[in-house]
Order: C-alpha cells, then sequence, then structure tokens
C-alpha cells in the first residue's frame, strides 16, 4: 500500500542517544544509534521503498523522563523539540512530530505542549512512561490530581498523547529476577505501559476529560486481550472494586479514548483481536523504526490478510482524521 502513515518513529539527539545503547548488542549499537541520529537521509530511503508517506516523528526512550531536575528536563524537552522542528520544516511533506515533555513539572510540560503544537506546528505529544523525580527512585504516573490541568490542557489542544514505554525503576524490576530477557520490549515495556494506561482509566480521568485521545502502541501492549476480564472481575459481587473511581467499564474507555498502533507488533491473529475488540477504526499502523524494520514492518500490513477497507483506514485514513493531517 503506498501512502501510508506512520506513527511511533523514534529520532534521538546527541543528548539523548545514550539512552538507547542498552538496546542494542555492541555489534549492532554503531547501527542503531546511526539510525537514531539520521533523520533525513536513509530514513527517507526507508519510507520510499516501503511505501511510507508520512512518519510523526518522536524522541527516543527515556530521555525527558528520566531527568530528576525539573528545570533540566524542561530544558532538555526544548532543545529536542526545536531540533525536531528545524528538521521537519526541511521535509515538511514527510515529517510531522510529537513533543517531549517534562512531566517531572505538570505545568511546565503544558506550557511546552501549548508551544509545541502553537509554535512549532507539532501534532501531539508522546511521553514515555512514569517521570523519575529524585534521584532516590520517587517517580510519577499521570493519573494523579496534580495532572489534571496538564491533561485539561490536552484536551483543549485537541492532540493525543502518546504513551510511550520506558523500563521499570530496578526496584520495580525485581520480579524478574535473572530473566533480564523480559526486561526492555519483550516484556517489560508493555507491562509498564498497560498498568499506566489502567491507571489513567481507572482513575475516572475520561470522565472528567472525555475528548482525550491516548494512544497505545505494540497492539494495546496486550490490553485488548484483556478487557472482558478486566471489566468482568471490576463487576464481580456486583460492586466496582476497590480504588476504580470512573464511571464506565474500563473497555467503553478503551474503545473511546484509546487509539493503538501496529508499532513492533507484526502479527495478523492480533491485528485481528485487536480489530474485534476496539475495531478498525481506532488502528494505525505504524513500524517502530528505528528499533524495528520498516520493510518488516511495511511487508507484513501490505500483505495481511485483512480487507483492503480496514488496511486503508489502519494504514493512512485514521490517521489523517485523529491528526487533521491534509488528506
Ligand atoms: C522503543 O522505544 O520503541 C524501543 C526502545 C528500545 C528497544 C525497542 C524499542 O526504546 O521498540
Ligand atoms: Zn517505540
Amino acid at each position: 500500500m503506498q501512502g501510508k502513515i506512520a506513527l511511533e518513529e523514534h529520532f534521538s539527539t546527541e543528548e539523548t542517544i545514550g539512552d538507547s545503547q542498552r538496546y542494542a548488542p555492541p555489534t549492532h549499537w554503531p547501527e542503531l544509534r546511526e539510525r537514531l541520529l539520521d533523520i533525513q537521509n536513509r530514513r527517507v530511503r526507508e519510507m520510499d521503498e516501503n511505501g511510507v508517506e508520512l512518519m510523526l516523528l518522536s524522541l527516543n526512550s527515556p530521555a525527558v523522563q528520566a531527568v530528576p531536575d525539573a528545570t533540566k528536563a524542561v530544558d532538555l524537552a526544548r532543545r529536542a523539540n526545536d531540533h525536531l522542528a528545524e528538521e521537519i520544516v526541511k521535509r515538511p511533506d514527510r515529517f510531522k512530530g510529537f513533543a517531549a515533555l517534562p512531566m517531572q513539572d505538570p505545568e511546565a510540560a503544558a506550557a511546552e505542549l501549548r508551544r509545541a503544537v502553537v509554535d512549532l506546528g507539532f501534532v501531539g505529544a508522546l511521553v514515555n512512561g512514569f517521570s523519575e523525580l529524585d534521584a532516590d527512585g520517587t517517580v510519577s504516573h499521570y493519573d494523579t490530581a496534580e495532572y489534571r490541568p496538564f491533561w485539561a490542557e490536552v484536551e483543549r489542544l485537541d492532540v493525543p498523547f502518546s504513551l510511550h514505554p520506558r523500563n521499570p525503576l530496578p526496584p520495580d524490576a525485581r520480579v524478574y529476577g535473572d530473566h533480564e530477557w523480559l526486561i526492555g520490549p519483550a516484556w517489560a515495556f508493555g507491562h509498564e505501559t498497560a498498568v499506566h494506561a489502567l491507571r489513567l482509566i481507572g482513575s475516572g480521568l475520561f470522565d472528567a476529560h472525555p475528548g482525550l485521545r491516548i494512544v497505545l502502541g505494540h497492539l494495546g501492549e496486550n490490553l485488548p486481550y484483556g478487557l472482558w476480564r478486566l471489566d468482568n472481575h471490576n463487576a464481580w459481587h456486583g460492586q466496582r472494586a476497590p480504588g476504580y473511581q470512573a464511571r464506565r467499564d474500563v473497555t467503553d474507555y478503551f474503545r473511546k479514548n484509546f487509539l493503538i498502533t501496529t508499532s513492533g507488533n507484526f502479527h495478523t491473529e492480533t491485528l485481528v483481536a485487536a480489530i474485534m475488540a476496539v475495531g478498525a477504526e481506532r488502528i494505525l499502523f505504524s513500524t517502530d523504526w528505528p528499533f524495528e524494520n520498516v520493510d518488516h514492518a511495511a511487508g507484513w500490513f501490505d500483505s495481511a490478510k485483512i480487507s483492503d477497507e480496514d488496511r486503508r483506514r489502519i494504514g493512512r485514513d485514521n490517521a489523517v482524521r485523529e491528526f487533521r493531517l491534509a488528506a
């Protein structure tokens, strides 16, 4: 399919490149490093060769979220967003931007999002999970009361907010024991992100701000497969489980306030399950370049056994609608 739009597509600056080194063996790090730092060369060739017209770019992980000093986080986000804006103006027909945000300071995060959308023309935000607040391991998740004004601003600006994975901090990774292979994209990324998304839902955030749209990658971080069980147990004994503060079922919010992408999960049976769970109009094509290959994503998607109507929606039309792109 030509004209695909992809929206979990990462780049790095020299300042944040080190955060991705652990995800490649030394033999492959030079390649991953070059892929992340490049925007105008190989990336565009990969897009041309695989029918990707537009990439919505975002900073690597965890980057800003791993900077405990809020002032430094604010500065880093601004520099990264300015760098991205300068790259986008070179090829506005091929790239758009997601803002990196200093969520350590909710007010500053709202201001940076406003700047990114209004002044830089970005089309959304991408945040890498929880934010570190202190070198002692204090972190913040965005379901708590101090983030409500931030979410009000996201709703006002009417742009999607992508909740992207990061790894748990060491105290929270003890559950993995010696099984380091589970830390990272194989499992821990999805677990972290799914729990955070459920916290947003359970907090009642989407009752207060029904216009919010949260993007999850990797075909929904396993959540489409778990919706029935979540709601079944949340209605056990005829009552909501303790701590659930939202008015409606998890499934209702997941279908209305969430969008999911195909990033890094190129498997047709899983895609079909996701279509059954949330509908093809809530699913968007993405690759997860440069951690995945564009040709793997596109080769799979272009020939996946789904209808051509759904391919068109997932490959392009849903992104045009949700990000208000010129068709
Ligand atoms: C990502 O950000 O999507 C990512 C990483 C590291 C490894 C795999 C991956 O940051 O998908
Ligand atoms: Zn990613």
